[in-house]
């Protein structure tokens, strides 16, 4: 192997909260204990390749800025094949298990569909041994369906049919890659499934076509016995003004309209809830409801900047959130806690990927336990549960059987005094909360 790509930076350690070791982990200690479980098991972390090691940092307004030195520009499989092992060098260092990419972040594409698929076969195989080495996993591949000007009009929902082939033929090659790493899933952002203008959109038509894609993405993992999960990741608008799969709920109704749901769980972005104008909880909610609360892409956008800034998880009370919802709904099962997300363009220094990654995991490590102290002191469960007390009465149960009408309810609402209603205590619900933090 080449030389280190971060000389001088060892395999980060756990110093335990008295440390001011900037790369030292002060929460996160892997092997630690909670509710039954090992932290690395509970919070199952991946990196994501795209950000780690092909963000240059650039913005609208200016170029990246990103130190790369292992890096050479060049779009060969040599250049390729580096940055793999600087990425696992990176994941062994930083300690994190899991990691996702998409086929065009790992292998440049090639001058045509045969091409792109011997040079992504080569970078494969080359995963393939540095995770045999590394005991490294790939907790989901994707496929890059919106970065070429072929998609300029979408993927699966473009108006060219010969683009719709074009995207199948990426899946399907996207699909083995993943299949052959053994991830344990594969997502579908719909980078460009959506529209920047309705004069010149077929809506129904687009929806239609990506159905058809989705059943046949289905119909091949069946072909192939790839038993990892598939994710639909919601956001609703950029680069397009509006996206099919806007939030949980439409990504949801899209799945039942479609006859999909028993096939796609949905992966929640933190950054894509704000977009959406839900908060993070209400997404996850939404998603668990429905019991297709897959994984999660763990970033977080800033409050004044109305764009998808992936910004590493640095909010410790919104991680501790998460962690109640997925603490109640068993943990993840194939997922786990993916970060998307990239350092600040000024942040450009090697180094700096460390303290991304270990300011994330940090915060993760401590919403985890908080969400578990939570649980444990039982408060805030057992509000909710007396709030809906009335409904555990005889009447509830039976209008929750179906076994009551309109007309049987009037006569039993004339036959009762007026409801008598208790306060909701969200300030002593609030402030419970922040004991915790
Ligand atoms: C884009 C985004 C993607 C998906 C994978 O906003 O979140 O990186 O996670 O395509
Ligand atoms: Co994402």
């Amino acid at each position: 192997m080449a030389a280190e790509a971060f000389p001088g930076i060892p395999r980060i350690p756990f110093e335990g909260p008295g440390s001011t070791n900037p790369l030292a982990f002060r929460h996160y200690d892997p092997d630690e204990m909670v509710a039954g479980k090992s932290m690395r098991d509970h919070l199952r972390f991946a990196c994501a390749f795209w950000h780690t090691m092909r963000n240059p940092l650039g913005d609208p307004f200016g170029r990246g800025t990103a130190q790369v030195p292992w890096d050479d520009g060049s779009e060969t499989v040599e250049n390729a094949l580096r940055r793999v092992d600087v990425f696992f060098e990176f994941l062994e260092k930083i300690g994190i298990e899991f990691y996702c990419f998409h086929d065009r972040d790992v292998a440049p594409e090639g001058h045509d569909l045969d091409a792109s698929s011997e040079i992504l076969g080569k970078v494969v195989e080359h995963l393939s041994a540095r995770q045999e080495e590394s005991g490294r996993k790939l907790l989901w591949g994707t496929a890059c369906l919106f970065e070429h000007p072929r998609y300029a009009h979408g993927a699966a929902t473009s108006c060219s049919v010969d683009v719709f082939a074009w995207a199948s033929a990426q899946v399907r090659r996207a699909l083995d890659a993943t299949h052959e790493l053994g991830g344990l899933g594969f997502v579908f952002w719909g980078g460009r499934e959506g529209y920047s203008t309705l004069l010149n959109t077929d809506m129904q038509r687009e929806r239609d076509h990506l159905a058809r894609f989705l059943h046949m993405a289905v119909e091949y993992k069946e072909s192939i016995g790839f038993k990892g999960a598939f994710y639909i990741e919601p956001k609703p608008m950029e680069p397009t003004s509006h996206q099919y799969d806007s939030d949980a709920a439409s990504c949801l109704n899209f799945l039942r309209e479609y006859d999909l749901l028993d096939a796609f769980q949905l992966n929640i972005e933190t950054n894509h809830a704000t977009l959406a104008g839900h908060s993070m909880e209400h997404e996850l909610m939404v998603a668990a409801g429905a019991g297709r609360l897959g994984s999660i892409d763990a970033n977080i956008g800033h409050p004044h900047l109305g764009w998808d800034t992936d910004q590493f998880p640095m909010d410790i009370a919104e991680a501790a959130r998460i962690m109640l919802i997925v603490l109640g709904q068993g943990g993840f099962t194939t997922g786990g806690l993916n970060f998307d997300a990239k350092r600040r363009r000024e942040s450009f220094e090697p180094v700096d990927l460390f303290h991304a990654h270990i300011g994330g995991m940090e915060t993760f490590a401590r919403g985890l336990k908080i969400a578990d102290a939570i649980r444990r002191d039982g408060r805030i469960e057992e509000f909710v549960r007396s709030r809906y007390a009335s409904w555990d009465s005889d009447l509830g149960r039976r209008i929750e059987a179906g076994e009551l009408t309109l007309p049987e309810l009037e006569k039993i609402a004339r036959e009762q005094p007026p409801p008598v209603l208790a306060s909701g205590r969200q300030e002593m619900l609030e402030s419970i909360f922040n004991e915790f933090l």
